[in-house]
């Protein structure tokens, strides 16, 4: 199919679509933040994602069929269950005598038959269905075009059939809680199309019983427990029809429309997770946006959206002007011949729009795929993975200036504290909560999966989020209300399962976790066993260092908890060492110089310290240093989210040339063609790992002064592919916002702007120089490439 520019479309289009407010044709997308196609989605990795926090749709784009697959953020099978297991309390002592003792065999297999929560498989997130809008006999057009405008958060298809051109709108309004679909067609009377709705299983489409231009998708999880009671979540979807001419028949579970100047199609969708009756919610918010104009649903949707999205403005760098007036698709396969700045300002900001329409205050937190899974069973059920994944989801909310984003996080562990309590109490004998490698919608805290499941770490790496949600904002009353009991429990769970190595071990008398593993990876014994399981592993020490440095920090700042923060301060001054291997001058991944089995593994665990952790910086050389070594071993290859992970260490590392090949890399070879990052399959923590590095590449702020102030690096791993530039927006720690120009390669201009909680003075450094600058609350301080006040 051809792609016919806008200025070519015009003359072809009437006057009637010129006028009408509701045409696409009258809002030029902004090309640079536009996705596009000259053909409809063939596969799922192809269409276009919409979401208002809690209700998703993908967005094919077919032409005699439109698919519109359908996601509500709650619909989870199972249900809340206790899967603590008592054993663990009773054989851990005997595990960790067995893994100092160096049988980590005899240990693991000890560990697997008691420490495995019961049961130890969580149920999936799944789709609520799809929406199938079919339009009879176009099967040939031309002129087609889909896009995603992420400035207006609006999806489009236009293609033109026997001399009409047919326009499409998709957007899901968080104002209006719905999903909204808008038809016109340069002709009158030109619009004949059937809705019908599908799903897997478990559910039926029927006509709705009081609303006549209306069906309804009801159903129910198929999931009884233990006596047979059925406990899976109701769920239903109402997809309301309002026409603009034409006739409407229904036939049970399908509308069928004819000869409609233009069809609103209004789609709500609810779970009775917390409580409510959905298909009583899906009426009353379908009649609610029901009352309201087309244009109004669509000017309130862009207003909200905007709110977010345009707080960062991006420019990279002109891209070369062949490349930009490709397809989306198109000019990702030319990143293979040439880097292309526009499409990796474009990524960045993907990123933020995903996590403005997968997280919302009050919705469910992003998941493995955001929102968006078209299965029963996604990949990994689309859980919430812990020992990297759900993390990285959150990495860009701060730094990219979507706080609000970052909320159902917290929301989330909030629900995992009594459950986790539960299973810290029952299954360690310990104060606090825990929660391992993955959680659910429903709070399981408990070990999953296999024994690679038994990682007590979760708790104790999500505390680092609201901690960092304080850092940035300076909110005295959120860490205090908040941030603090939640980091408060995550450490007292890891005091009390610290435990001191034995004399004998290479770190006798210090304290450890045990039994440990360093997620997902395995080594090599002397003798020649491959294992998963030994004790302190790198990645535990940082985390936990990190999480008792933020506690000691937060209790001084609320001047609580005194005894309290003894305690962390006595058990970080005998924490294990994190140590660097005489032979090889890496940061070691285990407690001993073990060999690696697998030397590129995708997770490069041991250097949390140097992110998102703030153990490792340039004050500490000999460290900065063994972890670049680390890199160097590891690859510049790895699955979506493990390049975007490495993007953000050689960004530490202030290695710009190098953060931005692994970008490259990643769009090369993780990037699907709707831009989502591909593991494989499509993970979308990749999206956000990346986002969050190139904010990193820009400005970093997780230096603390011992005046209790962080410093402003800007431009700290600027690459030389991005010689001429500019960002607005990106926010740094201690509540600043921060503009930055700069001109070949060198900073040109930088705007800090104050927030109410930000300190007199801030250290920045660009380069060689650093200079404090003197800021007021609400005020500006404009500063030249020099660093001297403009
Ligand atoms: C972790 C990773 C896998 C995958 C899964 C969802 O277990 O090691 O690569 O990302 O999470």
């Amino acid at each position: 199919m051809q792609h016919m520019t806008l200025a070519a479309l015009l003359p072809t289009i009437g006057l009637a679509v010129l006028l009408s407010p509701s045409a696409r044709a009258e809002e030029a997308p902004n090309s640079e933040l536009t996705l596009w196609y000259q053909q409809p989605a063939s596969d799922w990795g192809q269409a276009l994602p919409t979401g208002n926090g809690q209700l998703g749709a993908m967005v094919f784009g077919g032409v005699d069929r439109e698919r519109l697959q359908l996601n509500v953020d709650s619909l989870w099978d199972g249900y809340p269950l206790d899967p603590s297991n008592p054993a663990s309390k009773e054989a851990l002592p005997e595990i960790r005598r067995l893994m100092f003792e160096g049988k980590n065999k005899e240990s693991v297999n000890l560990a697997g038959q008691t420490m495995m929560g019961r049961p130890q498989r969580i149920k999936p997130y799944q789709a609520l269905g799809d929406l199938f809008l079919e339009f009879p006999g176009h099967g040939a057009v031309s002129d087609y075009r889909r896009d995603l405008d992420l400035d207006a958060a609006v999806a489009g298809v236009t293609y033109r059939h026997n001399d009409v051109t047919f326009n499409r709108e998709v957007f899901a309004s968080a104002p209006a809680d719905c999903l909204v679909v808008r038809l016109t067609a340069d002709r009158p009377a030109s619009i004949d199309v059937k809705l019908s709705m599908t799903r897997e299983k478990d559910a039926q489409c029927l006509a709705h019983p009081s609303d006549p231009n209306a069906i309804l998708l009801r159903g129910q999880v198929d999931r009884k427990d233990d006596q047979g009671v059925q406990r899976g979540l109701r769920f239903a979807s109402v997809v309301r029809v309002l026409l603009e001419g034409g006739r409407l028949t229904r036939d049970s579970g399908a509308l069928s429309i004819e000869d409609a100047d233009a069809v609103t199609i209004l789609v709500a969708g609810a779970t009775s997770y917390r409580g409510d009756e959905p298909e009583q919610a899906c009426n009353a918010t379908v009649a609610a946006a029901a009352k309201q104009p087309y244009d109004k649903l669509k000017a309130d949707h862009m207003a909200d959206h905007r709110r977010y999205f345009r707080r960062v403005a991006i420019d990279l760098g002109p891209a070369d002007a062949a490349v930009t007036a490709l397809p989306t698709d198109q000019r990702l396969a030319k990143v293979k011949d040439a880097p292309d700045p526009g499409l990796e300002a474009l990524l960045f900001q993907f990123g933020r729009y995903l996590l403005i329409s997968c997280s919302r205050p009050d919705t469910m937190p992003a998941n493995l795929q955001g929102l968006w899974a078209w299965q029963m069973n996604p990949p990994w059920n689309s859980d919430y993975h812990l020992n990297i994944n759900l993390q990285m989801n959150y990495w860009p909310a701060e730094s990219t200036n979507l706080a609000e984003c970052h909320l159902p996080l917290f929301d989330l562990m909030d629900g995992l504290v009594k459950p986790g309590g539960h299973i810290a109490e029952i299954n360690y004998g310990a104060r606090g909560w825990v929660a391992h490698h993955l959680t659910d919608a429903w709070g399981y805290a408990a070990a999953a999966d296999g024994p690679w499941g038994i990682w007590p770490m979760g708790a104790a790496w999500l505390a680092q989020h609201p901690w960092e949600h304080y850092a940035f904002t300076g909110d005295k009353h959120f860490l205090r209300q908040r941030a603090w009991p939640l980091m408060k429990g995550a450490a007292q769970f890891v005091l009390d399962f610290l435990v001191e190595a034995p004399p004998g071990t290479p770190v006798a008398g210090k304290l450890v976790t045990n039994p440990s593993h360093s997620p997902e990876n395995s080594f090599i014994l002397p003798n020649g066993e491959r294992h998963v399981f030994t004790y302190g592993a790198t990645m535990d020490l940082m985390i936990i260092h990190e999480l008792l440095t933020n506690c000691i920090l937060a209790s001084e700042i609320l001047d609580t908890d005194a005894d309290f923060r003894a305690e962390c301060e006595q058990a970080l001054a005998k924490l294990a060492p994190v140590c660097i291997s005489p032979e090889s001058g890496r940061i070691m991944e285990w407690i001993e110089d073990y060999k690696e089995a697998e030397p590129t593994h995708r997770h490069t665990s041991h250097l949390f310290g140097l992110h998102p952790g703030s153990m490792i910086t340039a004050a500490t050389p000999d460290y900065f240093e063994a972890a670049r070594k680390v890199l160097e071993r590891r690859g510049d290859g790895g699955t979506g989210w493990s390049l975007a992970w490495k993007i953000n260490f050689w960004s530490r590392l202030h290695d710009g040339d190098r953060a931005h090949r692994l970008l490259n890399n990643l769009l090369k070879h993780k990037i699907l063609p709707n831009l989502f990052d591909n593991h494989p399959p499509f993970q979308i923590d990749g999206n956000f790992g990346a986002t969050a590095a190139v904010a990193e590449m820009l400005v970093q702020s997780h230096i603390r002064t011992e005046a209790g102030v962080y410093k402003l690096h800007l431009l700290p791993a600027l690459p030389s592919a991005w010689p001429t530039g500019s960002v607005q927006g990106l926010r740094a720690r201690g509540d600043c916002t921060i503009d930055l120009q700069w001109r070949d390669g060198q900073l040109v201009e930088a705007v800090l702007h104050a927030g109410s909680n930000a300190p007199a003075s801030v250290p920045v450094v660009y380069g060689d120089t650093e200079t404090a600058i003197t800021l007021s609350p609400g005020k500006q301080a404009r500063l030249a490439g020099d660093l001297k006040a403009k």
